[in-house]
């Protein structure tokens, strides 16, 4: 098989950038891994930025999306049960943020891509990505019980934080900078009417707690909890009984209990790889870089970083220059490092660390009152949460 880019990985950052190419006329072959329903179903993040939101309806995957998704002008800081809302579009010039969950962009790309796009194949496990320096890179797969080669003209990867690509890189060109918490997060479905209309970011002694939400009727909602937690050990009546304690408030309000239809334990990791390229394969979304969620970006960073390989390697077929493609590393690790300063600041923000002491709690809260008092401190936490500008 031969094709201009082939696309490991079909997440949030293959699929989109497969649909990208096609719509600027770009030949590509996705290869990925798990089965359609497994991709389609996997639950993960639940807010899209607006310049995702912008990219995903210029791209034609924005129907559904417009109809269903929920326009968000708001977040609430939760702490010593005050209540603070901070109100995005009038601190940001009009930004806001879109409650559609990854699951739904996921199946809405996928859609686009078996009826108008190239080629993309389920099943197809990436093994190695080969001479990614030299002329033709190549990926080599198995697809079917067969071992196959694609051939391409440049690679990316968009195969995840477990994904291949990456060790692609020499060794001696690689810098990983990481930080791993202490904590990780239990998160439930339940099938339940959120119990406010917007997402609720609580900072509690007793740890961190989120309310967010899947759509009118279901709501998802997250516990800090020791690293290393088994999500069977928490039944549901005491993910709930937790969850009121932490969200729990000096006023009438109250936490609705409904079905919990999954359950599951996301470690928290603080991870770049530099650089984002070598040769002519290059790394997109997780493969390069993870973020704890508390921020709630890195489906927005994908987004980021495959919208500005598209424009890059359109540059080039356009002008003949390759400056864009030559400085797409330095560009999207720029955003990359933004979104990772704000997703500590935020995480440290809100968890309680193991080890805390009564010092580090009277930090944390004077932290949260100085952005609930200061214009400036609540500006800054909303253009960041809102999104950096692309590119
Ligand atoms: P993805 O979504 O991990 O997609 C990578 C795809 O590559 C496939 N793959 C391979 N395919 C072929 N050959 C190989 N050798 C392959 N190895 C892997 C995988 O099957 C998969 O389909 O990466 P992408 O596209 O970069 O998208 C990034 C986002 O998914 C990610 O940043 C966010 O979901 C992060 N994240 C969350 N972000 C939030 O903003 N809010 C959240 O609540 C939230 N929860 C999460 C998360 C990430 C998680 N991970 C990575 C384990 C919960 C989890 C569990
Ligand atoms: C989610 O709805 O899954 C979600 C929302 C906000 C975050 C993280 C996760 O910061």
């Amino acid at each position: 098989m031969r094709t201009t880019v082939g696309i490991i990985g079909a997440g949030p950052a293959g699929l989109l950038l497969a649909r990208l190419l096609h719509e600027a006329g770009v030949e590509s072959v996705v290869l990925e891994s798990r089965d359609r329903a497994y991709v389609e179903q996997r639950q993960r993040a639940g807010i899209l930025e607006q310049g995702t939101v912008d990219v995903l309806r210029a791209a034609g995957a924005g129907e559904r999306m417009d109809r269903e998704g929920l326009r968000h002008d708001g977040i609430e800081l939760r702490f010593d049960r005050t209540r603070h809302r901070v109100d995005l579009p009038a601190l940001t010039g009009g930004s806001a943020v879109t409650v559609y969950a990854q699951t739904e962009v996921c199946k809405d790309l996928i859609a686009l891509q078996l009826k108008e796009g190239g080629p993309l194949l389920f099943g197809a496990e990436a093994l190695a990505v080969e001479d990614a320096d030299g002329g033709h890179p190549r990926v080599r797969f198995r697809h079917g019980g067969r071992e196959d080669v694609l051939h391409c003209d440049y690679v990316v990867g968009c195969d995840g934080f477990w994904g291949v690509a990456r060790r692609a890189v020499p060794a001696a060109l690689s810098r990983v900078f990481e930080r791993t918490y202490p904590y990780a997060w239990l998160g439930i479905l339940a099938d339940v009417p959120p119990s406010h209309d917007e997402l609720v970011y609580a900072r509690h002694d007793r740890g961190f707690a989120l309310l967010s939400m899947r759509s009118p009727a279901v709501s998802r909602l997250y516990l800090q909890v020791p690293e290393g937690t088994d999500a069977g050990a928490w039944s549901d009546e005491d993910v709930w009984d937790e969850l009121e304690r932490r969200l729990e408030t000096g006023d009438d309000w109250r936490l609705d209990r409904g079905p919990v239809t999954a359950k599951s334990v996301t470690p928290m990791r603080s991870f770049v790889h530099e650089p984002m390229r070598y040769g002519r394969l290059f790394l997109a979304g997780d493969a390069a870089h993870i973020v704890p969620p508390t921020g709630a970006k890195g489906l927005n960073l994908a987004v980021g970083d495959v919208v500005t390989f598209a424009r890059a390697l359109v540059h080039e077929r356009d002008t003949g220059s390759a400056d864009l493609l030559d400085a797409y590393s330095e560009t999207c690790l720029r955003r990359v490092w933004q979104a990772e300063r704000f997703s500590y600041d935020m995480t440290t923000l809100l968890h309680r660390a193991p080890d805390a002491t009564p010092f580090d709690d009277r930090v944390q809260l004077a932290r949260l009152r100085r952005i609930a008092g200061s214009r400036a401190a609540e500006t800054d936490l909303a253009e960041a949460y809102t999104g950096f500008p692309l590119g």
